[in-house]
C-alpha cells in the first residue's frame, strides 16, 4: 500500500483511480437482459457458421459409415459431458458456502462410493467404447476389408512421392507395368457410380491418400502396397490431401479426384491409352513405377 501522499499525487493526476475506491463507470444492469444480449450477439456472429453444413458434404456410397462413428462419438461424448457439467452444477449449489460452512473431509474409500465409480467407469465404457468397437467391427467386416472383385471395379495405382501423386492405370489389356499404361500426376479420374480400388505404395516416405468427401484416408509406404476402395456417387472435382506430415512441401501435396459420367470416362481413357502408346520409352525406367496389382 502506498503512503498518504503518495496515493493522493495518484489520484490527482487521475490515471490510477484503482488506487481510491472503485467506481462503476455506468449504472450495473440487469444482468438477465445483459445475458439475453449476449446471447442474442453470440446467435448473430454465428449465424454464417450455422448456414452451411457442419462437415463436408459426402459424395461417396460408404462414406456415411465414417460420419456414423463421427457423429455417435460427438453426440455421446457430447451429452457425457453435459451430464458431469449439470452434475456439477447441482452439487455446488447445493454445498455453496452459505448452506454448508464447514467442509467435510470425504477419502471416497468407502464401498458405496467405490461401487459408484466402477458403475459410471463401466457405464461409460459400454455405452461409448464397446458401440464403437461394435461399429469399428461391423464397418471393417463389410467395408473396409471387404475388396471389391469383378469386371465393374476401376483399378488404379498410386503412388506418391515428396511431393506429388503418380497415378496409374493398366492400360487395354488390362495388366499393370506392360507398357501400354496411362500415367497422370496429381490427378485421378474415375467414373462414377462404379467401385474404384486403389493400390498404394509410396516412393519415399510415409504418405497418406486423403479425400475428405469420400471419407477416405489410407497411409501409402515405402515398400509394400497397401489397399482402400470407395464408391463415387457424384460427379464433381474433389480436393486430394496428404494427411502425413511428409516433408517441408507436404502442404504442397494436393491432387484432384475428378469423378466423371460413364461415357465422358471412357472416351477420356481411350484417348489416354492412344497418348501412352505413342509416348512410351522403353529407355525410360524411372517412367516405369507400376507393380503388380494386389487384387
Ligand atoms: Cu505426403
Amino acid at each position: 500500500m502506498h503512503h498518504a501522499p503518495v496515493r493522493l499525487l495518484l489520484e490527482l493526476s487521475g490515471r490510477f483511480s484503482i488506487v481510491g475506491p472503485l467506481r462503476h463507470a455506468r449504472p450495473p444492469e440487469n444482468r438477465i437482459l445483459s445475458a439475453a444480449r449476449f446471447a442474442a450477439g453470440a446467435l448473430v456472429l454465428s449465424a454464417p457458421l450455422l448456414a452451411q453444413p457442419v462437415i463436408t458434404p459426402d459424395a461417396s456410397r460408404e462414406g456415411h459409415r465414417a460420419d456414423a462413428v463421427f457423429w455417435y462419438t460427438t453426440v455421446a461424448a457430447g451429452v457425457a459431458f453435459a451430464l458431469v457439467v449439470a452434475a456439477l452444477t447441482v452439487l455446488l449449489a447445493r454445498y455453496r458456502r452459505s448452506r454448508s460452512p464447514k467442509a467435510a473431509y470425504e477419502t471416497g474409500a468407502g464401498r458405496g462410493a467405490r461401487t459408484l465409480t466402477l458403475a459410471l467407469a463401466g457405464l461409460v465404457f459400454v455405452v461409448i467404447d464397446l458401440n464403437l468397437v461394435r461399429m469399428s467391427k461391423r464397418d471393417m467386416d463389410q467395408y473396409l476389408f471387404a475388396f471389391p472383385s469383378g469386371p465393374d471395379v476401376v483399378r488404379v495405382e498410386v503412388m506418391p512421392q515428396q511431393w506429388a501423386w503418380n497415378v496409374r492405370y493398366p492400360g487395354p489389356n488390362g495388366v499393370f507395368g506392360d507398357g501400354d499404361d496411362v500415367v497422370a500426376l496429381n490427378e485421378v479420374r474415375v467414373p462414377v457410380s462404379r467401385p474404384v480400388m486403389l493400390n498404394l505404395k509410396s516412393k519415399d516416405v510415409v504418405h497418406s491418400f486423403y479425400v475428405p468427401n469420400f471419407r477416405l484416408k489410407h497411409d501409402a509406404n515405402p515398400g509394400f502396397v497397401t489397399r482402400a476402395w470407395f464408391t463415387p456417387t457424384r460427379t464433381g472435382r474433389y480436393e486430394i490431401a496428404c494427411s502425413q506430415v511428409c516433408g517441408w512441401a507436404h502442404y504442397l501435396m494436393k491432387g484432384t479426384l475428378i469423378v466423371l459420367p460413364e461415357d465422358e470416362w471412357r472416351a477420356w481413357t481411350s484417348d489416354a491409352e492412344a497418348d501412352a502408346a505413342r509416348r512410351f520409352d522403353p529407355a525410360d525406367r524411372e517412367a516405369q513405377w507400376g507393380w503388380t496389382w494386389v487384387p
